[in-house]
């Protein structure tokens, strides 16, 4: 546990005022010294403010199953779950949650856990099964009515347009890499807001672009399970176009649609005092946190190499950083964990960069050994709002993977997410204190889910899935959970 962990929340705030004060310039007005000096203000416990929402996330491909029903084609992830040797006890997620005939039950299980918003994803080749082309009626109407039944519980569709599942065709054509696919995505994103956007007013654009590119095209451990950095970069950039593109097409659509993107970002933490080991962690926050946030609020890309970014090898041409312009309305941020960053000598391929991540395992370690560390939350949410003033902030994404599973009273008693929800959410807490702008957080997850290349060996749920029977059962953070939502006030 971080260090703030068994300190009530005063005394947790007069002693990180000076660690706080030593990594941040706060910014003028922030009231910190005010709340310290004034006896009258508690801390303990904290109170989330009235219009704070609370909900969980899912993704299309982690819990819908019915991979080929209704006229929907192969994404990546069916064609890599299928390819032997992928996926972690070559599990697939054909049935997963089996969420596309039990989305009504899904619904009500949002309902008893109170919460007020659901982020879930449109599968791509449901809506187009070859990424291209008139859209699938039957897929389209699939989400209405997942979207109509959240709208009648006054839960808050929070809905992302791309987790990953691309389809199968257009990864033939090239994938990523390809630039013709972010006209592609335009046209996509188009079809859906058209649908849809006259009862989803919230969207993400992309699910983490960091790890659907780096993973899929330069480490090869997810879908398309390419190894090639170059291409990897291409990715990148391609990405950053169709980003910026999809939001112009989307608010032509609708100018009133509130459209953000879920970045995955981590605290990156120097592995010494070094000058060196410093300015590698700022590259590797670079890259794996801003990467698709700087081209969009900003029409650039951040240092992340030693020398110069290499924009020849990411295909970047007159004109494009323009594209990549979108001011988007909050910034989703998903996080987990920290990471430690030192220097090493640029080389080829990904250490380009010079820099060598590595995972703390300084707190203690969930069932899929990411370190628990809840102060990195609080100094990723810091960072952020000071580079990016005024963005809006949605926790997209945060959790926690444990195996518990039912007692022979068929209760879950997940006592380490109760822990390190308390844990992460002070901190959300605390950096809300020191006027970070977060307005919504979600949870990973709402259920026990397929969980990429681990198959169905990592549980992140609030709910257990028995995967035998589809038997859904609410876990004791469930319910800590519900409460939390109810009341706002975190004990
Ligand atoms: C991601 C995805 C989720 C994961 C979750 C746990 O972050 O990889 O958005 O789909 O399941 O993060 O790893």
């Amino acid at each position: 546990m971080g260090r703030w962990n068994n300190l009530n929340r005063r005394e947790f705030l007069t002693s990180a005022l000076s660690a706080a004060a030593s990594f941040y310039v706060l910014p003028p007005g922030h009231g910190l010294a005010g709340e310290l000096l004034n006896p009258q203000m508690r801390f303990a416990p904290f109170s989330f403010p009235e219009e704070f929402i609370f909900g969980a996330a899912t993704a299309a491909y982690q819990i819908e199953g019915a991979w080929n029903e209704d006229g929907k084609g192969e994404s990546i992830w069916d064609r890599f779950a299928h390819t032997v040797g992928k996926v972690k006890g070559g599990s697939t997620g054909d049935v997963a949650c089996d969420s596309y005939h039990r989305y009504k039950e899904d619904v009500e299980l949002l309902e008893k856990l109170n919460l007020k918003s659901y982020r879930f994803s449109i599968s791509w080749p449901r809506i187009q099964a070859d990424g291209t082309g008139k859209p699938n009626p039957k897929g389209l109407d699939y989400y209405k009515r997942l979207t109509d039944e959240l709208l009648k519980a006054k839960i808050r569709p929070l809905c992302t347009l791309y987790h990953w599942d691309l389809p199968q065709k257009l990864e033939d054509a090239g994938g990523w890499p390809n630039r013709e696919l972010a006209g592609r995505f335009t046209e996509y994103a188009e079809i859906v807001t058209r649908a849809l956007g006259d009862r989803i007013s919230h969207w993400c654009i992309f699910n983490e672009p960091w790890v659907f590119t780096f993973l899929g095209y330069s480490w090869g451990i997810h879908a398309p399970a390419r190894t090639n950095f170059a291409e990897c970069m291409r990715a990148t950039h391609v990405v950053n176009i169709a980003q910026g593109q999809a939001f112009r097409a989307m608010k032509t659509v609708n100018p009133k649609l509130q459209i953000g993107t879920a970045f995955s970002m981590a605290h990156c933490q120097p592995a010494t005092a070094l000058q060196e080991d410093r300015k590698a962690a700022d590259r590797a926050h670079a890259l794996g946190n801003v990467w698709f946030v700087q081209p969009a609020l900003r029409g650039d890309y951040p240092a992340a190499f030693p020398g110069p970014n290499p924009l020849e090898m990411m295909g970047v041409k007159s004109g494009d950083l323009e594209q990549c312009r979108a001011p988007l309305d909050f910034l989703g941020i998903n996080y987990y964990r920290r990471q430690l960053v030192s220097a090493i000598p640029p080389g080829e391929g990904e250490s380009a960069t010079g820099v060598h991540n590595f995972d703390a395992h300084e707190g203690p370690l969930t069932d899929f050994a990411w370190e628990v560390w809840p102060t990195g939350f609080y100094e990723l949410l810091m960072r952020i709002s000071h580079e990016y003033k005024g963005v809006p902030l949605e926790i997209t994404e945060n959790g926690c993977s444990y195996l518990d599973s039912p007692d022979e009273h068929g209760r879950v008693p997940d006592e380490r997410r109760i822990q390190f929800l308390r844990g992460y959410l002070d901190e959300l807490g605390r950096a809300m204190l020191h006027s970070v702008n977060v307005r919504a957080y979600h949870h990973w997850s709402l259920m026990d889910n397929f969980e990429w290349a681990e198959g169905y060996a990592q549980r992140f749920g609030l709910v257990y899935v028995d995967f035998r029977t589809q038997k859904r059962m609410i876990k004791d953070s469930g319910k800590w959970y519900a409460k939390l939502a109810e009341t706002g006030d975190l004990e």
